[in-house]
């Protein structure tokens, strides 16, 4: 489809959760054969499974509140959003949430809380936490707002509530901008699409609390963009190995360990990949290698889905993989109410 189309909404989002509900077999598994991922995806095909029996996590449990947020209140309300975050905890405790987020989702359903972002910035120590968390929900943002600026401020809010670090939420900004840049059609070139998110990276990650955060956790000056230029010289190799991949940028729960991976998963699957069948498209392709890269596979699959779905579409989803997995019909259906939102045509509440 065109530029912001349909298609690319609902590919976002239902990849999104496609990412997560696949990627939940091999999380925390510190190497995936390829023969694993694939034997994984052909079981995905027989006529025996299906109704959905691969649960979605704390990805898209998130995820969802952030679009049931953005939609009812059409835009961003940080006090919503956080009273939807602890709900959903507190009725799905056992979605796989991080061990340090409970204790933020415990207190935001408080009554007398009086700020919202007080619990995410009491997290280890008054460090706040680096955790991905804020990035794998991150899409839902860069799918109701057209303007860049808007993706980005809302994006680092609705990560602020749980991820008060700026690794954490400048994570989820990333994460936020390539799927805006996805949707807008930026793969067709994928250098341009690299450069220009390192350029957005280097006028993000220029504050005094960056910076800070930065020399603690003994990181580059611009950790997102040093880790950005790593993605740009592998993509210009003419051989990556997996090991690599893992070495160079990370597989693991924090977000500067798994959104640049993520991003990588989509640019080196835009052509053909040695290790993957001739038959699967990107989509397919994208899915499969951000398995094979073991640690944090759901969150980075999930991340790396929802870039690509944003740039091949809803045509490009298996439809035996949508029926495995829980959610996709609500993903499907909100993608819809996204998009009219997106482009302020008038939706059926
Ligand atoms: N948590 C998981 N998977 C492992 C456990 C699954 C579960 N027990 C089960 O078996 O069902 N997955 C999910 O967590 C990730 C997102 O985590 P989030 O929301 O960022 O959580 P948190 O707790 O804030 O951070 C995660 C961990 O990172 C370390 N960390 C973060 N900030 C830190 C800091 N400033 N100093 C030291 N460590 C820090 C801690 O170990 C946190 O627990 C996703 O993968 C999602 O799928
Ligand atoms: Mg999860
Ligand atoms: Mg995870």
């Amino acid at each position: 489809g065109g530029q912001a189309s349909l298609s690319r909404f609902r590919g976002a989002l239902v990849s999104g959760v496609l990412g997560d509900c696949i990627g939940g077999e091999f999380e925390g598994a510190e190497e995936v054969p390829m023969e694993s991922v694939l034997e994984h995806l052909y079981g995905l095909d027989e006529e025996t499974r299906g109704d959905g029996i691969l649960e979605y996590s704390d990805d898209t449990a998130m995820a969802r509140c952030v679009v049931q947020s953005l939609l009812t209140r059409t835009g961003f309300d940080e006090q919503d959003m956080a009273r939807r975050f602890a709900k959903e905890y507190s009725a799905s405790p056992g979605r796989g949430y991080g061990s340090g987020v409970i204790q933020v989702l415990k207190k935001l359903s408080c009554p007398r809380l009086s700020d919202v972002f007080q619990p995410a910035r009491d997290q280890f120590n008054g460090r706040g936490s680096f955790g991905n968390g804020g990035a794998m929900r991150a899409a839902p943002f860069a799918l109701a707002f057209p303007d860049k600026a808007d993706v980005k401020r809302s994006t680092r809010l609705g990560a602020m509530l749980t991820h008060s670090c700026s690794l954490g939420y400048n994570g989820a900004i990333l994460q936020a901008l390539a799927v805006h840049f996805s949707l807008q059609g930026a793969l067709e070139t994928p250098q341009k699409f690299i450069t220009n998110l390192i350029a957005e990276m280097e006028e993000v990650e220029d504050t005094e609390a960056a910076r800070n955060d930065a020399r603690i956790l003994k990181e580059a000056d611009k950790p997102f963009c040093e880790r950005l230029h790593r993605v740009k010289e592998l993509m210009e190799r003419s051989k990556v190995s997996i090991e690599e991949v893992i070495s160079e940028l990370g597989n693991g729960i924090a977000a500067l360990h798994s959104v640049p991976t993520a991003i990588f998963c989509v640019l080196h699957c835009l052509k053909p990949v040695e290790c993957l069948p001739q038959t699967y498209n990107g989509l397919e392709r994208t899915i499969a290698y951000s398995l094979a890269l073991g640690g944090d596979t759901d969150t980075i699959a999930c991340m790396a889905g929802a870039i690509a779905g944003a740039h091949y579409g809803s045509e490009s989803i298996p439809q035996t993989w949508m029926r495995c997995c829980e959610g996709v019909e609500d993903a499907d259906r909100d993608a819809e109410r996204l998009h009219a939102l997106y482009h302020q045509i008038p939706f059926k509440r």
